[in-house]
């Protein structure tokens, strides 16, 4: 059985609603993730941070910055869907965000950014109410309305996600971590 390398967890999670273990455990994983998407670069050279994580796909770099960008658009649509009635968020094209010259950078820049950036981002969360995790939000390219736990059950798949990417490629290199 050939597994999708893109990913690695499965599809992208898009519940409108979650349990309250369920919204525990993705906090858990965003409260974890600046840590572990800095032990999974830990010790990497240039050459090997220059590696697509796959055939054609971003290299390690790319993917570390990727995390950090993508997060500040979390941050952004958390902040709109708990002070706007129903914002529409506004989309980016990714993949051209990856071809810009920030993301040759060394990957501590978005590390850091990353460690502040869910700094801010857990206490906002966790001081949603019971009812806010319903609050709507649109995705305007798909026409449809998702809540605030939907942002949550991704962004949490999310960090995972691409951690598994970097850790995979570690794996089957044999690239450890002294
Ligand atoms: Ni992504």
């Amino acid at each position: 059985m050939t597994q999708d390398a893109r990913y690695p967890l499965g599809p992208m999670p898009t519940p409108l609603e979650l349990s309250a273990q369920e919204r525990e455990e993705a906090l858990e994983h965003l409260r974890r993730l600046p840590g572990e998407l800095r032990a999974a670069v830990a010790g990497l050279s240039n050459t090997q941070l220059d590696t697509p994580y796959r055939e054609g796909g971003w290299t390690v770099r790319q993917v570390v910055h990727h995390v950090a960008e993508s997060h500040m658009n979390a941050f952004i649509r958390v902040k709109l869907a708990l002070t706007e009635d129903n914002p529409v968020i506004k989309p980016y094209e990714e993949d051209r965000w990856a071809q810009l010259p920030d993301h040759q950078l060394p990957p501590e820049v978005s590390l850091m950014l990353v460690d502040a950036l869910h700094a801010r981002l857990l206490p906002v969360l966790e001081g949603v109410t019971e009812t806010d995790w319903s609050r709507p939000w649109t995705h305007p390219a798909q026409g449809r309305t998702y809540t605030l736990d939907s942002l949550l059950a991704l962004y949490a798949w999310h960090g995972r996600h691409h951690v598994s990417h970097i850790t995979g490629l570690r794996g089957r290199n044999g690239w450890q971590n002294w």
